[in-house]
């Protein structure tokens, strides 16, 4: 009762941002259906009215995720901004939606921060290799590929081992990984489901990831133990990145959790009458900035 009255206000409000994005962000002419009665001019004005309404769910994610940073520090799913927006109506269609945290999942850049390699991160980014029957070794070649020096683990020279020159600079997007010397389009494939690409890296959120990636990182933490501090955390989310390691009473993996985030995706489905389109968006929301759209995908529903 208490938990569909909380949803039910959660949804009132993502409502309620998404009417003042569309007041600041769109121009009215451009949704209202025209008077044109052929099939092409109705494609003409859904597919003008769905960019239009894609800088709208734009604008309403904006809105949603500047006003959270400004209620405090850490980021959660029961926070406002997780409340998916109903199909909600609009001139001549109706637009839904609804806000993720892109660092619930590990960032493949995470392996090299700022250009140096963070052992704890190789750890966790092997366990999840093998999760998905990706070659453990390719950990290390990928964290010499992002490392910005020119030397393994073993003091050897990159080039020399891997037999030609790495990128030694972050990843921009997970294709990125078919220039790195051993990782093939099957594997690229099997990662893809588990993790992700940010333009820089980004600590997992200890809030937001699920059971098997916190499982993953401390393999020596008993079963018992997760579920109880997973209770905890829905009761209490963490307000720090090393939280998680206390209440499991493991040592703390240095740069691998946090309790905030600062990328989230957007999934918008715009639908006319004779078209839905699907809006994706990537979010960065930079500590002491406003949020702002790093990449738009725009598809038909
Ligand atoms: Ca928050
Ligand atoms: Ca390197």
């Amino acid at each position: 009762m208490k938990t569909s009255r909380h949803q039910s206000r959660g949804a009132a409000l993502v409502i309620a941002m998404l009417l003042t994005a569309l007041g600041a962000a769109v121009a009215v002419q451009m949704i209202v259906p025209l008077s044109g009665w052929m099939e092409r001019e109705y494609r003409a004005r859904d597919t003008q009215a769905s960019y239009t309404l894609a800088d709208a769910a734009s604008s309403w994610a904006i809105t949603v995720l500047a006003a959270d940073l400004r209620l405090g520090p850490i980021d959660h799913y029961g926070e406002i901004w997780a409340t998916p927006l109903p199909p909600t109506p609009v001139e001549g269609g109706t637009i839904e939606g609804r806000i993720t945290d892109l660092q619930s999942h590990f960032n493949l850049n995470n392996l090299a921060p700022r250009g140096v390699k963070s052992p704890a991160n190789v750890t966790l980014a092997k366990a999840l290799f093998t999760q998905v029957g990706v070659p453990v070794n390719l950990v290390d070649t990928l964290a010499d590929a992002i490392d910005r020096d020119e030397l393994t683990d073993d003091g050897q020279s990159e080039r020399q081992r891997y037999g030609r020159a790495l990128r030694n600079a972050p990843l921009v997007r997970l294709a990125d990984l078919l220039d790195v010397p051993g990782f093939t389009d099957a594997f690229v494939r099997n990662l893809a489901a588990v993790m992700f690409v940010l333009p820089e890296a980004s600590p997992i959120n200890a809030n937001t990831a699920s059971r098997a990636l916190l499982a993953a990182a401390f393999p020596a933490a008993n079963a018992d133990t997760i579920d109880q501090a997973l209770l905890r955390r829905a009761q209490q989310p963490f307000s720090t990145g090393g939280d998680l390691a206390t209440l499991l009473g493991q040592p703390t993996l240095e740069g691998v959790f946090s309790a905030n985030s600062q990328y989230f995706a957007v999934e918008a489905v715009i639908r006319f009458d004779r078209a839905a389109h699907r809006v994706q968006l990537q979010i960065a929301r930079p500590p002491a900035a406003r949020p702002v759209v790093i990449s738009r995908l725009i598809s038909n529903a």
